[in-house]
């Protein structure tokens, strides 16, 4: 069972509760932890963690709001400050996606052209890869299954020229531009210059780097990597649902400032 269910599971006890009391919460808590840590997430963040839930769960709840709508929020609000605290932003102008080979990076653009269209905008991807061949038809499929409108020039391979012309034409309809761009092995040079060329034509305020959970520990290098490069200021975290240790990637980029905005948890939009 990966971390984002493990965690849901946790948060059903107490939806799912006939009736809440100190030990409901305390079982849900401890159930929490327990996930938490077999992710690897250190001991001392889990329990302060769990010592907030546990001191905020039974304050009054604010009027109109019942006591198990309270305690799911406290959980959360809790759960959403060990992973930096701030929520993703509900009007992003301009999203840059960057990340390594395979983290999940495309996908991610059609989720967010779906969950930012689902909000009423309208949303515009980039295909900014041009170096993986398949990539233009996979943002081009998932642009189309999120309803958004798609941009990309097939025969292009400077992938700043396509970003440039890209914002042209995407500005024109869209209020939300979510550009993919191309990942590689290894942060090499080559990636550095092109991840900078793109954000230089793209000039957007969210630089959000997109990881896979199962890289665990690994996940600081390769955050701080991007930082200098682009000045990363979110994460999206991916495979949640197909690895255990997504703790390791969450506390890791944690330590870069930049908050974990969304968790992905399988290949559907
Ligand atoms: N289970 C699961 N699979 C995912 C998730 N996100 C992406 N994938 C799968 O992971 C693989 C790689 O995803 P892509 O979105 O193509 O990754 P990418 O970063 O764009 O890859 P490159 O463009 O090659 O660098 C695909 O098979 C996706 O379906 C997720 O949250 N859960
Ligand atoms: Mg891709």
């Amino acid at each position: 069972m990966g971390l984002g269910e493990a965690l849901r599971k946790a948060m059903d006890k107490i939806g799912n509760a006939g009736a809440i009391d100190k030990d409901t919460v305390k079982e849900a808590v401890k159930e929490m932890q327990r996930a938490l840590i077999a992710a690897n997430v250190d001991v001392t963040t889990v329990l302060s963690l769990s010592k907030k839930i546990e001191e905020k769960a039974f304050k009054e709840p604010p009027k109109g709001v019942t006591q198990r709508e309270y305690i799911i929020k406290v959980t959360y609000d809790s759960l959403v400050e060990i992973l930096g605290g701030k929520t993703a932003p509900e009007h992003p102008k301009k999203i840059l996606l960057c990340g390594l080979f395979g983290s999940g990076k495309t996908t991610a653009a059609g989720k967010l052209a779906h969950y930012y269209k689902k909000r009423g905008h309208k949303v515009g991807v980039i295909a900014a890869d041009t170096y993986r061949p398949a990539a233009y038809e996979q943002l081009q499929t998932n642009a189309k299954l999120a309803g958004a409108e798609f941009f990309g020039i097939k025969t292009e391979t400077n992938a700043g020229k396509v970003v440039k012309e890209g914002v042209k034409e995407l500005e024109k309809k869209c209020d939300i531009i979510i550009c993919d761009s191309a990942g590689r092995s290894g942060l090499d040079d080559e990636l550095v210059k092109e991840i900078q060329e793109i954000d230089k034509a793209l000039n957007a305020e969210e630089k959000w780097l997109v990881i896979g959970a199962d890289i665990g520990n690994l996940a600081k290098k390769q955050a701080q990597a991007f930082h200098k490069a682009v000045g990363v200021n979110g994460v999206i975290i991916t495979r949640m649902d197909g690895s255990s240790k997504g703790g390791g990637a969450l506390v890791a980029c944690n330590e870069t400032g930049a908050s974990v905005y969304f968790i992905s948890t399988g290949e559907k939009q």
